[in-house]
């Protein structure tokens, strides 16, 4: 995808510290007037003909707020703010405000949070504001004239993505310089030929756990020794992943994106929801990354965005609802994406939760160049669900994200004869897969024997649990990509 893009990052900055010494035996005001206020925001627009989606990263310089309204004016009288997301946005002529949604209003002093929405502009070009307020006080550097702003981030305050690599992209027979850009065709991923792939590959394990298991030698390890077309990276949103700190975790899939990039294979950016199942919960969280992530890799023709890994005690309508508020903010900013939307019941196609696909099928996501995903743990769920998962596969473009070779709990032993009836299904509908997990937890499901991360070595079949040296026989099987 090409899209004409101009990208403008301003900092402001200012301290409006309203400066009280007080004696040790004064006693402490309590009103707001007296609080330290100040703030620095960075807006960030990529823009393209008539649109553009626009980041604002709000740090708090002041004292501790809990409620916040951002105030800027558009320099343009053709630019209007369209889909926001984590605020909510209210424009009056040139004027914008945005105030804090529920989870983000509290700001600690040196706290920052980022919002974001799509807009429009009709001018001879895209102008961003040069001025903001946050709860009134002015973000410009006024009050301190004896600092100017500065001119580049500072430290506490990251720029929300690090910028793509300048790598140049693979050539020769890796997965992605055979394929291209993927869509969806029928029921089928298709390649830059049009012609119907199946992808084989691994999902990591939590991020925020594992993040020594995903290095240059486990990566180059998984593309060259397991011939992997796949690298899924899984996200957690809750249990200490990215609602702890959207920033770092953001920049962490990106750099795993690269390094998927650098060695030829597809990307699958897991938005990885569990406990809570309704993905609604995480709706603004979700909109913020989206934006980022693909925002930041548009120009790749390798990444598939998976917005929901589980759903569950939820209905499909609830996750169609979110599927189409979340999608929009991608296409807006990568619009040839694959966007994977997880099913009912741990996406299972309903299955776990008494229900079957037919809800989907009566009922699709409207938006094109979007496929469903089924999982599946092969000593827990057989034959029903490997019928349901066919009969899908003749109406819906399936992904399989996640499967693993042991029980629904992620441990146990590998069910051999399962799990060869599921792999060799999906071969044969050419359903594509990831499984779960390339790690070494000291699980059942995980590939690597405990204490592997702490080496170097990854190749090979020594460091490998029977899942591991199951996956791998599988995953290293010569693909037969179609060449035209
Ligand atoms: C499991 C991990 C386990 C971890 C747990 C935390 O294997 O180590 O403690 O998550 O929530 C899924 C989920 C996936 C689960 C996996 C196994 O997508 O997060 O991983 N599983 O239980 N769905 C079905 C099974």
């Amino acid at each position: 995808m090409n899209i004409p893009r101009s990208a403008r990052r301003h900092l402001l900055a200012a301290g409006a510290a309203a400066a009280l010494t007080l004696g040790a035996s004064t006693l402490l005001p309590t009103t707001n007037a007296m609080a330290a206020t100040g703030c620095a925001v960075t807006y960030t627009a990529n823009s393209w003909a008539g649109g553009f989606t626009a980041n604002i990263t709000i740090t708090n310089l002041g004292d501790a707020v809990d409620g916040w309204t951002l105030g800027f004016t558009f320099p343009d009288p053709g630019q209007r703010v369209g889909q926001g997301w984590s605020a909510t946005y209210q424009q009056s002529g040139q004027s914008v405000t945005a105030r804090n949604v529920s989870y983000n209003g509290s700001l600690a002093g040196g706290g920052s949070t980022t919002i974001g929405f799509n807009g429009t502009w009709t001018g001879a070009s895209n102008p961003s504001p040069t001025s903001f307020t946050l709860n009134g006080t002015v973000c410009t550097g006024s009050t301190t004239p004896t600092t100017p702003p500065p001119t580049t981030p500072p430290p506490t305050t990251p720029p929300p993505t690090t910028p793509p690599p300048t790598t140049p992209p693979p050539t020769g027979q890796t997965p992605v310089a055979i394929n291209g850009q993927l869509r969806v065709c029928g029921v089928n991923l298709c390649n830059q030929y049009g012609r119907p792939i199946q992808l084989r590959g691994m999902s990591t394990h939590g991020l925020q756990w594992f993040p020594h298991c995903y290095n240059d030698a486990s990566l180059d390890a998984l593309a060259t020794d397991w011939r992997s077309d796949l690298l899924r990276i899984a996200m957690y949103v809750q249990e200490d992943g990215y609602e702890t700190n959207p920033t770092a975790f953001t920049n962490r899939v990106n750099t795993l994106v690269d390094e998927a990039s650098e060695r030829g294979m597809y990307a699958l950016i897991d938005f990885h929801t569990l406990t809570p199942g309704d993905p609604m919960y995480n709706l603004e969280r979700a909109k913020t990354f989206f934006a980022n992530v693909a925002a930041r890799n548009a120009d790749k023709n390798n990444v598939i965005y998976e917005i929901a890994n589980e759903p569950n005690g939820v209905s499909w309508q609830t996750i169609k609802n979110y599927a189409e508020q979340v999608i929009p903010v991608i296409r807006a900013n990568d619009p040839d994406g694959i966007v994977i939307v997880g099913t009912r019941g741990w996406s299972s196609l309903g299955v776990s939760e008494g229900g079957n696909a037919t809800e989907v099928i009566n009922n699709p996501v409207n938006a094109a160049n979007v496929m469903y995903a089924f999982h599946f743990y092969a000593a827990s769920h057989r034959d029903s669900y490997r019928a349901e998962l066919e009969r899908a596969a003749a109406r819906l473009p399936m992904f399989v994200t996640e499967f693993g070779t042991v029980s629904y709990t992620g441990d146990g032993g590998v069910d051999t004869a399962s799990s060869t009836a599921w792999v060799d299904l999906m071969d044969r509908l050419k359903i594509s897969y990831a499984n779960w997990t390339y790690s070494d937890k000291a699980e059942g499901s995980a590939a690597f024997k405990p204490g592997t991360c702490n080496g170097s070595t990854y190749a090979g079949t020594a460091v490998l649990t029977e899942s591991g040296n199951f996956m791998r026989n599988r995953i290293r099987t010569p693909d037969n990509f179609p060449t035209s």
